[in-house]
């Protein structure tokens, strides 16, 4: 018996085995390839040759696959063995996933536990890899100690979906950087500055922006979008056209920056130019225009 199993060798698969390896944790492996084990073998992993004597192996299973669709492939002829066993699934997907990946594992009698992985595979195990955690508490605070090798864990509740629209939402914060950024570079690259210039520069003025999102929850949570606003819809929405612009007359494609004029547009036509950008919020979640 191990004390827990990894399901899927990916790069991610392999660094979470190797950081249970690293505690001195007893680990079972398997993956479709087989030679992704042997690396892991020779750390110490006991390398099973079906998923079915992977999952009898330990009381806890970790599954790291590529989409959930593939989890439940994988795991479907091993569903005998999953009786009292705890699986934990690392695999990114949604919220709607997770919940029906938690009650096909109930109806094989094991607890399930959703986890949204914050963190790349050379992170996992270190002090800045966070792991967010959703479902069974019970099962969670049973095996909380052993998932801590992987990194801080932040548990969210019982829901399945919590850990994967934690995942997602903080996903969407980081690919809207991303986006930004590129936009930007695209600007000033075309100018002839290079990006190691301008990069310093970018960088501590998006830590400085980030000061304000503190006050853009208080508004979001209190509804009140409109008192003590610094910098109002209306001023930023004038603004953006002067970005999309300057974009044009540089022969910069806009469909990265594009969506937020019209977002700033809808706003400033319900009548939203003196409140804050926060507001935007609530037209996002009213409407399904733009998806
Ligand atoms: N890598 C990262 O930076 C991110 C960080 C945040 C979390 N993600 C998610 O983690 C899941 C796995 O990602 P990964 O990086 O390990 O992905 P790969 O290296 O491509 O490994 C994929 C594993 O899935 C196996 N697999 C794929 N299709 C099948 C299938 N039809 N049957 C059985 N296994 C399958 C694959 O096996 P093999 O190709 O080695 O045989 C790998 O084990 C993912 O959800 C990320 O979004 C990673």
């Amino acid at each position: 018996m191990s004390d827990i199993a990894v399901i899927g060798l990916g790069a991610m698969g392999t660094a979470l085995a190797e950081a249970f390896l690293n505690k001195g944790h007893a680990v079972t492996v398997w993956n479709r390839s087989p030679a992704k084990s042997d690396v892991l073998a020779a750390k110490g992993a006991v390398v099973a040759a079906s998923v079915e004597e992977a999952v009898s192996s330990s009381p806890l299973i970790v599954a790291c696959l590529l989409v959930y669709d593939t989890v439940r492939q994988v795991l479907d002829p091993a569903r005998e063995a999953l009786p009292r066993r705890t699986l934990v699934n690392l695999t990114n997907g949604t919220p709607e996933q997770a919940r029906a990946m938690s009650d096909w594992v109930a109806e094989y009698g094991a607890d399930y536990i959703d986890g949204g992985i914050m963190a790349v595979p050379p992170m996992i195990g270190g002090q800045h890899a966070l792991i967010l955690y959703s479902g069974s508490r019970q099962a969670f605070d049973a095996h909380a100690g052993r998932l801590e090798a992987l990194g801080a864990s932040r548990y969210l509740g019982e829901d399945a979906g919590l850990a994967p629209l934690y995942d997602i939402a903080l996903l969407s914060g980081m690919y809207g950087l991303f986006a930004g950024v590129l936009h930007a570079l695209a600007l000033t690259g075309a100018a002839g500055i290079p990006a190691r210039e301008f990069m310093p520069l970018l960088g501590s003025w998006l830590q400085a922006m980030q000061g304000g999102l503190p006050k853009w929850a208080e508004q979001i949570d209190s509804g009140d979008h409109s008192s003590n606003v610094v910098s109002n819809l209306g001023m930023q929405a004038d603004a953006y056209f002067n970005l999309i612009d300057a974009s044009r007359s540089a022969d910069i494609s806009t469909e990265l920056v594009l969506p937020m004029q019209n977002l700033m547009k809808r706003g400033v036509t319900a009548g939203r130019a003196n409140a804050d950008l926060s507001s935007l919020v609530g037209l996002l979640q009213s409407s399904k225009q733009g998806s």
